[in-house]
């Protein structure tokens, strides 16, 4: 009993000095980097010029797109489940509020952005009950 409590706390030790000397293997102190979806600051290369984007299977296509200053995009649910989709950054959405008037859309629904009149040349979206879904993340360059 006693050898086999020794060796414990040994171990323990040993972890302890190597946690103190950085070897360490948690990330823990990275996973700021990787939070809530914001908005690109350069278009994303092979950016599509459509003004519509299907929603399939947690998937938004083209995740990409271009469209003309002042037009509208419109987004199609094609999914069995709803999609929330806003403006980046999450949680606010401030970036283009135009995004924001697609919002809620039930299976099979069809909504459309405002005129994307906003003076930022590229708007990222995402699904707002979904925010670190990659496939529901995409943006708008506006020409
Ligand atoms: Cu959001």
């Amino acid at each position: 009993m006693k050898t086999v409590n020794r060796r414990n706390v040994s171990i323990v030790t040993a972890v302890a000095a190597a946690c103190a000397i950085g070897a360490c293997s948690s990330n823990s102190s990275s996973s700021s980097s990787s939070a809530s979806p914001s908005s690109p600051t350069t278009p994303p290369a092979g950016a599509v010029s459509t003004n519509t984007i299907t929603i399939s299977n947690n998937v938004a296509t083209p995740q990409n797109i271009k469209v003309a200053r002042g037009s509208q995009v419109t987004f199609i649910n094609n999914d069995r489940v709803s999609h929330t989709m806003n403006s980046d950054p999450h949680p606010d959405h401030t970036d283009c509020p135009e995004i924001n008037q697609v919002g809620f859309m039930n299976p099979s629904q069809t909504k459309q952005t405002g005129n994307m009149t906003t003076n930022r040349t590229v708007c990222g979206f995402h699904d707002h009950d979904l925010p670190n879904v990659a496939g529901l993340q995409g943006s708008i360059t506006i020409q």
